[in-house]
């Protein structure tokens, strides 16, 4: 069946289950806005594309599917720059189509042309320009594919104007990946395995370092049962944060920088360390001369090369985490640790006493205050998404969260700016959630134009807005 390249996008966002994109329109990309209206795709009409690429990775994030940015070439491209980065860090599955000038115009400095696929090359996991309405297809089906596997990531599409309005035979099936040097990893190797549940079986002091890979794989469920046969404490990166609830009994809560200290000395004490899709950020370690000198360490990642980059380890596993735990949890021994865990509670003394919780009321509202009692009238329920600074730290130490998914936030890039538009891509993936932003003052005044979107759209989203009157992480 012959369809223009325009049409040949969403017919492929329509076979790829994509209900909503985030977009704002312009000359390059107009001849795919010109054929939208034949198609059940509901387009969300942002304030800038920044804000369209945190829509998409807020919903990818809460949804745990791809979500999809579009913009026009040149200014419209250049936009999603900081998007397109956070998603990258964070290993946020992405599709972002832009338009581009005629392809008989390329290298010639013409209006709005800009070189996207160059300049995103580095902080996307692929990126490709399409010239021709018969590529389209085959360009979009291998984006998706390789955003959502193996390690998730941000992939950009630059289409030509001339690819959008010329014609061809539309046919999905023949458009089917080809990708002979896309090898996501098969799985890690036996007697590595083996290697670590001899580890894991022996250790006095193991501890478990819980990753957003966790969530990633959807493991939230096997990590609980092997940490409950094993008897192993549990610490989660910024990123982890939901994949076991934040009360169990063996959860410590955050590490690193704005972790606990009595989290930080557990981790610098321990015998074992298994790190579970996590990799070792330096929020994490700190020093790594330093860095739990004495413990034996373990690495399951998805992505080979996150494998002894920061942290040397002893046994490293390759695949999907979730994967492994549901192997271990059936062959790991029944544990103890009793000894290993009063320390630890040991460790965190009173710690709670001394925590702000407890400051007498003196009439002063503390942030840390306010975002305690959000969690209490939400229940823990809510869909926090947060911003970057000090509101960001303390939503993490002092929102208690339950399920996975339920904390969105921009931890690798920092970037401030994310939290109102990300809201907005998390609301149209989970409707019925209630969504809360948790916000400075600073990052609220970066995207804020976006409240037109949400009010455009009849979004129900709530916004704690910690207004401080200063820039708090940076004064800090
Ligand atoms: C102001 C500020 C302060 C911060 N302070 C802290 C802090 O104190 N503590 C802290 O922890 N963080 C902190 N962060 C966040 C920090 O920068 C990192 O973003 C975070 O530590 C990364 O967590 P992660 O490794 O779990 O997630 P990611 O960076 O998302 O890495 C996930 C890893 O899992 C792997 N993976 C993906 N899918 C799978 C799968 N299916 N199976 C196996 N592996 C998989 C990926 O390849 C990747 O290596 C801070 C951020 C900001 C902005
Ligand atoms: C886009 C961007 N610019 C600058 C920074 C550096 N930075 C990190 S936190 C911060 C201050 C944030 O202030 P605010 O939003 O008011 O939050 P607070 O720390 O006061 O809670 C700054 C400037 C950043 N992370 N992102
Ligand atoms: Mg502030």
């Amino acid at each position: 069946m012959k369809k223009t390249g325009a049409e040949i996008v969403w017919e492929c966002l329509v076979r790829e289950g994509v209900e909503h994109v985030f977009g704002y329109p312009g000359g390059a990309i107009l001849p795919t806005y010109d054929a939208i209206w034949k198609y059940p795709i509901h387009h969300v009409l942002v304030r800038h594309e920044q804000g369209a690429t945190h829509m998409a990775d807020g919903y990818a994030r809460a949804s745990g599917g791809v979500g999809v940015a579009i913009a026009t070439s040149g200014p419209g491209a250049t936009n999603m720059v900081t998007g397109i980065a956070t998603a990258m860090l964070d290993s946020s599955p992405i599709v972002c189509i832009t338009g581009q000038v005629g392809s008989k115009l390329i290298g010639s400095d013409a209006f709005q042309e800009i070189d996207i696929t160059g300049i995103t090359l580095p902080i996307t996991k692929h990126n490709a320009l399409v010239t021709r309405p018969d590529e389209v297809a085959r360009a979009l089906r291998e984006a998706f594919h390789i955003a959502r596997s193996g390690r998730p990531g941000p992939v950009l599409v630059d289409i030509t104007k001339d690819a959008q309005q010329g014609s061809c035979e539309f046919d999905w099936d023949q458009a089917v990946p080809q990708l002979p040097g896309f090898r996501p990893p098969l799985g890690y190797d036996q007697a590595e395995y083996e290697k670590a549940l001899e580890l894991i079986n022996r250790a006095k002091r193991p501890l478990v370092l819980a990753g957003h890979g966790i969530l990633l794989s959807g493991a939230g469920q096997a990590l609980r049962r092997f940490v409950e046969k094993a008897n192993i404490p549990v610490a989660m990166t910024l990123l982890g944060i939901g994949c076991l609830p934040a009360l169990h009994s063996l959860n410590l809560g955050m590490m690193g920088m704005h972790g606990e200290a009595w989290v930080n000395h557990a981790i610098q004490e321990a015998d074992l360390l298994i790190a579970l899709g996590m990799r070792f950020d330096d929020r994490v370690t700190g020093n790594l001369k330093t860095y739990a000198r004495n413990a034996a360490k373990i690495h399951v990642e998805i992505d080979r090369a996150e494998l002894n980059k920061n942290v040397k380890v002893d046994v490293a596993l390759v695949g999907d985490v979730g994967n492994v735990l549901e192997h271990l949890v059936t062959q790991v021994n029944p544990g103890d640790h009793c000894d290993w865990l009063s320390h630890i509670a040991e460790l965190k003394g009173d710690a709670a006493v001394r925590d702000i919780q407890n400051l007498p009321d003196s009439g002063h509202l503390y942030a840390a205050h306010v975002i305690n009692d959000l969690w209490r009238e939400t229940g823990g329920r809510a869909l926090v998404v947060s911003d970057v600074g000090q509101h960001q730290m303390w939503e993490a130490q002092y929102y208690h969260h339950t399920e996975p998914n339920s904390l969105i936030t921009s931890g690798g890039l920092g970037t401030m700016g994310f939290a109102l538009p990300a809201a907005i891509g998390a609301k149209f993936a989970r409707p019925d959630a209630e969504v809360w932003v948790v916000v400075g003052d600073g990052g609220f005044q970066m995207t804020m134009a976006e409240l037109a979107t949400i009010a455009q759209e009849g979004l129900d989203i709530n916004i704690a807005l910690i207004n401080n009157g200063y820039l708090g992480m940076v004064r800090q």
